[in-house]
């Protein structure tokens, strides 16, 4: 199995995931909170990740190849189905991809619009059980003033349990705060590496 550079392996079931690299890197979220965009900015490409301003966008676990030898996995959105089958359908998914044991870091990402949700509060207690370590990603700041962003920030350390270390601020739009947590990942790469070896 080879992944290759420019297109993401895609997965609905565990069978069907790509060979374990050195590290895996996963972006968690409701619909729509911009995960696929995210992706892209990291990536420096428009449009590798789908994005959509349709909630739903993301159906299977999608694989991304990063140089460095490790993979940001980009989910489907929770919180967010159509038909109860759609809702079955994630819900193994997400059961499948958690109990993979291949995540190395989360990403939880907030819209930095909208209060806390208990959705994204659930999904961290149950990274934290599964000890798998989180931060939080507060997305679209462009959309933010400067006030706005404080008390999401304050929101998000206190709801979470994160340190201003482990919160992170972006907008894909325009590229605000990405240079941060490209450095962050690559830290963390170097640290999973030297845990390894
Ligand atoms: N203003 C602004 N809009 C953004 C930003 N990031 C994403 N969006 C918009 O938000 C919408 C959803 O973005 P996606 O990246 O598809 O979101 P997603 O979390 O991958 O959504 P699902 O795949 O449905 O779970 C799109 O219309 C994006 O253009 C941002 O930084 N600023
Ligand atoms: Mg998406």
């Amino acid at each position: 199995m080879q992944v290759k550079v420019n297109t993401p392996w895609m997965a609905a079931k565990a069978p069907d995931y790509p060979e374990v690299l050195n590290a895996e890197l996963a972006f968690f979220g409701r619909s729509n909170v911009g995960k696929s965009s995210l992706l892209n900015a990291l990536l420096n490409r428009k449009q590798l990740a789908y994005t959509s301003s349709m909630p739903g966008k993301t159906r299977t676990v999608n694989f991304y190849w990063m140089q460095g030898d490790y993979y940001i996995t980009d989910l489907p959105g929770y919180g967010y189905a159509h038909k109860q089958k759609n809702t079955d359908r994630f819900a193994a998914l997400f059961e499948d991809y958690l109990a993979s044991g291949r995540m190395s870091h989360a990403f939880i990402l907030i819209d930095g619009r909208h209060a806390v949700n208990p959705l994204d509060v659930q999904m961290a207690e149950t990274l934290k059980y599964l000890d798998i370590p989180y931060s939080i990603v507060v997305t679209k700041r462009d959309k933010l003033n400067q006030s706005q962003t404080h008390a999401i920030e304050t929101a998000a350390k206190e709801a979470f349990g994160v340190s201003d270390d482990e919160l992170y601020v972006v907008s894909s739009l325009k590229g605000r705060g990405i240079e941060r947590l490209k450095a962050a990942i690559e830290t963390m790469i170097q640290l999973v590496k030297a845990q390894d070896n």
